[in-house]
């Protein structure tokens, strides 16, 4: 029988070991976004299945004006938004706040310096009037840090529904940790995908093109690159759930056969008996009275929030 190794050469070795010992199996999604996961996320984002995008998009654009007077209400600020990512939404409100001539920086963050070089040469050319300053770094980190980069009052942008990959629990320690760095006069704009048809909540997580299939397997790819393992990911089925009780959307791997896979860096085997199931992502759907719940846990308050024109996503505006 195996042992446990007691040194790990790195924190994604530990969290696979961990993940594939485990019953029932499990890895943790934000393992996904390596250079090729970064790339299918983008692919993902411009599926027409994938509607969260666009519904940020429209009450960004719809309401683009009010939301921008909000945020300036108490005058001059640093925008900070984690996980920037390609800017694409945030665009739409910088081009606001300049034309309406706000005092303001924007303070991009993400864990892809790539990204953040990308983002702030794109705003060069399409919105120069726009004061950057790029960030690298884990969301956990920033907020850690916050003060020494800004000393303004601070509105905080987090898009994409990125808190629904958290389970209740961590979502409210990170809204948690935000609340910490926030000041009275500081607020946060959040984006929350909203609970609505199964169908199209499915549809969304398991597309026609199979681009989310290659998104889950590239877990698999990574474990095989990173870790020397002989995953054959066209071994595993890419399945999707959706409960809409809980409003929980939940990503699995499914093995279609009895096999073992190799985990050579960590001298690990790992056999899956036929139709044995990793777990790899949750993405959580909300309602108001479940945002109102994690806010309050927080110590944060709802001060009003945004619907697009299928009533599928929401924007709040949280003060502490
Ligand atoms: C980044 N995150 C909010 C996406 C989501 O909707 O849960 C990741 C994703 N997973 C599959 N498709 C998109």
């Amino acid at each position: 029988m195996k042992t446990t190794p007691t040194t790990f050469q790195s924190a994604f070795e530990e969290d696979v070991y961990k993940g594939l010992t485990s019953f029932p199996k499990y890895l943790l999604s934000k393992y996904i976004y390596d250079e090729k996961g970064d790339k299918l996320f983008q692919q993902i984002m411009a599926m027409p299945e994938y509607y969260l995008t666009n519904c940020e998009l429209n009450i960004l654009d719809k309401h683009k004006s009010a939301i921008a007077e909000i945020i300036n209400k108490k005058g001059g600020f640093d925008l900070i938004e984690l996980g920037a990512g390609d800017g694409k939404k945030t665009k739409v409100l910088l081009k606001e706040l300049v034309e309406k001539e706000y005092n303001f920086n924007y303070l991009p963050i993400d864990i892809s310096q790539n990204v953040l070089e990308e983002l702030e040469n794109s705003l060069k050319n399409e919105i120069p009037e726009v004061n950057v300053k790029i960030q690298q770094g884990t969301y956990f980190k920033t907020l850690e840090n916050l003060a020494d980069y800004s000393n303004r009052r601070k509105v905080i942008l987090v898009l994409g529904s990125n808190i629904g990959n958290l389970l209740h629990e961590n979502a409210i320690e990170f809204l948690r940790n935000i609340q910490e760095a926030m000041s009275a006069e500081d607020m946060l704009f959040m984006g929350f995908d909203q609970k609505k048809d199964p169908q199209k909540i499915l549809d969304a997580y398991n597309d026609a093109a199979g681009i989310t299939e290659a998104f889950n397997k590239n877990l698999l790819t990574r474990i095989n690159r990173e870790l020397d393992a002989n995953f054959n990911p066209d071994n595993f089925t890419h399945w999707e759930t959706y409960d809409p009780e809980s409003g929980t959307a939940k990503s699995f791997l499914v093995s279609k056969e009895n096999q073992k896979v190799a985990i050579n860096k960590m001298d690990l085997e790992v056999s899956f008996d036929a139709w044995e199931s990793i777990h790899t992502e949750i993405s959580q759907k909300y309602d108001d009275a479940v945002v109102e719940w994690l806010a309050k846990e927080a110590g944060l308050e709802i001060q009003t929030s945004f619907q697009d024109n299928n009533e599928y996503y929401k924007n709040y505006i949280f003060r502490k």
